[in-house]
């Protein structure tokens, strides 16, 4: 098969960004057709939707999730919560897969014994960004973000504990592993607007998974 994307036909390797963070590199790229059929059926029953932010406006990176809880925003704020509110049923289970896969990068990155209460379920088309934000709704502010990338290739906006940091920008790709936690954790962060294109895995799009432990 002739790889789309170079890197895609690299050998795994370990970058690391920062005290506490790192970036692995074709870590998931063998699992990544098993983590799409599983983003499918999650998003049969919670499907992908456009979040409205307290301030008014249509964020423009589809989301869903699964877990105990899942990620939500609306005009009264943003939350996790244990219900969908668009079906009023809880989220999707997370799949095996998908614990099993965010423990064994948060080991690989130093942090044992990982065990997510979230995953929440970004897609990009053509042009959706997600503009410079921290994490911080989570309790355990030690406990690492893991992030997952999924088809089209994207880059990571990241800059530091403040705003006005300079922002570094990290290439990622289909099956790119990335884990930010510890001191790392509160760092700012963001993604540029993805590029159209297609990839054979997930045609115009790009899939990010994003584990949180929320409790
Ligand atoms: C966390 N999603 O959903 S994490 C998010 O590609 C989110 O959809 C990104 O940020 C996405 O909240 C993937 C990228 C990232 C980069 C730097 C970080 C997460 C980070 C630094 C600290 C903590
Ligand atoms: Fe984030």
């Amino acid at each position: 098969m002739i790889p789309l994307f170079d890197s895609e036909s690299l050998p795994p390797s370990q970058e690391p960004l920062e005290e506490g963070a790192v970036l692995l590199r074709g870590f998931a790229t063998s699992e990544t057709p098993v983590l799409l059929e599983e983003v499918n059926r999650i998003a049969q029953v919670s499907p992908f939707r456009h979040l409205v932010t307290p301030g008014g406006y249509t964020m423009s990176v589809a989301m869903t999730s699964c877990g105990r809880v899942g990620w939500v925003s609306d005009r009264t704020g943003y939350r996790y919560d244990p219900a969908d509110p668009d079906t009023g049923a809880p989220w999707p289970a997370m799949p095996g897969a998908f614990l099993d896969l965010a423990a064994r990068a948060a080991t690989e990155a130093g942090f044992p014994n990982y065990d997510p209460d979230a995953c929440l379920i970004n897609r990009y088309a053509a042009g959706a960004k997600l503009g410079l934000h921290q994490d911080r709704d989570e309790k355990d502010a030690w406990a690492p973000i893991v992030s997952v990338s999924l088809g089209l290739p994207a880059v990571f906006l990241w800059g530091g504990k403040r705003r006005s940091d300079p922002l570094r920008r990290l290439r990622v790709e289909n099956g790119d592993v990335a884990v930010w936690g510890g001191p790392a954790r509160f760092v700012y962060h963001g993604v540029a607007p993805l590029k159209d294109g297609l990839h054979p895995l997930t045609g115009a799009v790009r899939i990010n998974l994003t584990f949180r432990k929320v409790f």
